[in-house]
């Protein structure tokens, strides 16, 4: 079938729409249309050249919801007709780390998603003859996209697709690593880096488990507001502090240091003041944000010695099948707030504008309808 779709041709170029070539799903996948999708600071990342992973030509996007519209052979979990959310983080229930119980970082098919293929080790989409690659295993990017039946997560059909398709990323990472990767405890002081579309998300999980004191830092003061509404209580702009002096003005303002803190940036310098303005003896922190190939992480030992922790999260350390349309309820319920965070929407022809938006620090959540 042909579909529109948004193209990343090559780094730092725009994307470019086109009428792209997509084949039906093999054994064990499902073809899917995506009715709306988020844009995430990782779909930038990659279209800039900075994942080690990123392939040219290919349709990103990663943060979609949509219609299952057609079943492969063998496919018994979902059914035509079902609503679903594409999962980046696959959830197989068969190999080692989903038996683990430890981990949510399936492993059945993340070799070929790295490679921007399906597990066969082909890619669905062309454009013109030539080869389109997948990214992330998703391609949200595009109208109609292929998925693994293991990489779709069925959700309840009167959630609305323009609201939840952030689900699929950002809500449920920011969430779900302070509920399930940190585990956060009632009364704890939790301080996040950087207030977009992953940091508000950690905010609002913050609030949501009785966090005490909830300190956001942000170069932005802009994102001060938003931040203040979903639960910050306290507010440091490095520049107005300096930015050598942020790690003390976090342990003043917290008796010693924070219980729980989040790198929302990706900036390797931001995660080792994420890690030093934790309590010693107990202070976890987390690492969300994907730095650029070739950096690297740097602290003194002695921070660890003396009890710090350093972790990270992928998706917010949530199992995506089982997970999400626990999420998904929590919208429903009015336990968590996504309509605030999603502060634009575009149709595809306009998805370039998203990316604007986001380098300008004008928008938190870009949802493109289609
Ligand atoms: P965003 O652009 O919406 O937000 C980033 C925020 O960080 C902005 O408000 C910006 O002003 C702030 N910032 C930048 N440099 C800073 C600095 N030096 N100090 C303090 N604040 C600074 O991006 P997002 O969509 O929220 O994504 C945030 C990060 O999380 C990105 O690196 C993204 O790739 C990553 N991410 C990781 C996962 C995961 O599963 N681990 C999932 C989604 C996104
Ligand atoms: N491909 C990059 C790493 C990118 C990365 O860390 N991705 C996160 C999700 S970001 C979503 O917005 C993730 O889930 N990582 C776990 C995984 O298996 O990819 C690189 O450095 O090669
Ligand atoms: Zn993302």
């Amino acid at each position: 079938m042909k579909t529109k779709a948004a193209v990343a041709v090559a780094p730092n170029r725009p994307l470019e729409i086109h009428e792209v070539e997509l084949s039906g799903p093999k054994a064990g996948e499902v073809l899917v249309e995506i009715m709306a999708t988020g844009v995430c600071h990782t779909d930038a990342y990659t279209l800039e050249g900075k994942d080690s992973e990123g392939i040219f030509p290919s349709i990103l996007g990663h943060e979609g919801a949509g219609i299952v519209r057609e079943i492969g052979p063998g496919v018994t979990s979902v059914k035509v007709g079902d609503h679903v959310i594409p999962l980046y983080t696959p959830e197989c229930r068969e190999c080692k780390t989903c038996l683990s119980q430890k981990s949510n970082l399936c492993t059945s098919i993340r070799a070929t998603q790295g490679q921007g293929l399906m597990p066969d080790g082909t890619s669905r989409f062309s454009l013109g003859g030539d080869q389109l690659y997948h990214y992330m295993g998703c391609s949200t990017f595009s109208n109609f996209t292929v998925m693994p039946e293991i990489a779709v997560a069925k959700i309840r059909e009167d959630a609305p697709f323009d609201k939840v398709c952030y689900i699929g990323c950002g809500v449920t990472t920011g969430v779900g690593a302070v509920i399930w990767t940190a585990g956060v405890e009632p009364g704890s002081n939790v301080v996040v880096f950087g207030l977009g579309g992953i940091g508000l998300n950690v905010i609002q999980g913050a609030k949501l488990v009785g966090a005490n004191k909830i300190i956001g830092v942000d170069i932005n003061p802009a994102k001060a507001e938003m931040a203040e509404r979903f639960g910050m209580t306290h507010f440091i702009n490095p520049k107005d502090v300096g930015n050598d002096k942020v790690v003390a003005a976090i342990i003043d303002a917290t008796d010693g240091g924070a219980d729980y803190s989040f790198d929302c940036t990706g900036n390797t310098d931001v995660m080792r003041q994420a890690l030093e303005c934790c309590h010693r003896g107990w202070g976890e922190s987390v690492i969300i944000g994907v730095a650029e190939a070739g950096r690297e992480i740097s602290t003194r030992p002695f921070q660890l010695v003396t009890g710090r922790v350093w972790k990270g999260s992928a998706f917010g350390g949530a199992r995506g099948r089982t997970d999400v349309p626990k999420i998904v309820d929590w919208y429903m319920d009015g336990k968590i707030n996504i309509d605030d965070l999603i502060t634009h929407t575009m149709p595809l022809d306009d998805i370039n504008t998203a990316f604007d938006l986001m380098h300008a620090g004008d928008s938190i959540r870009s949802v493109v309808l289609y």
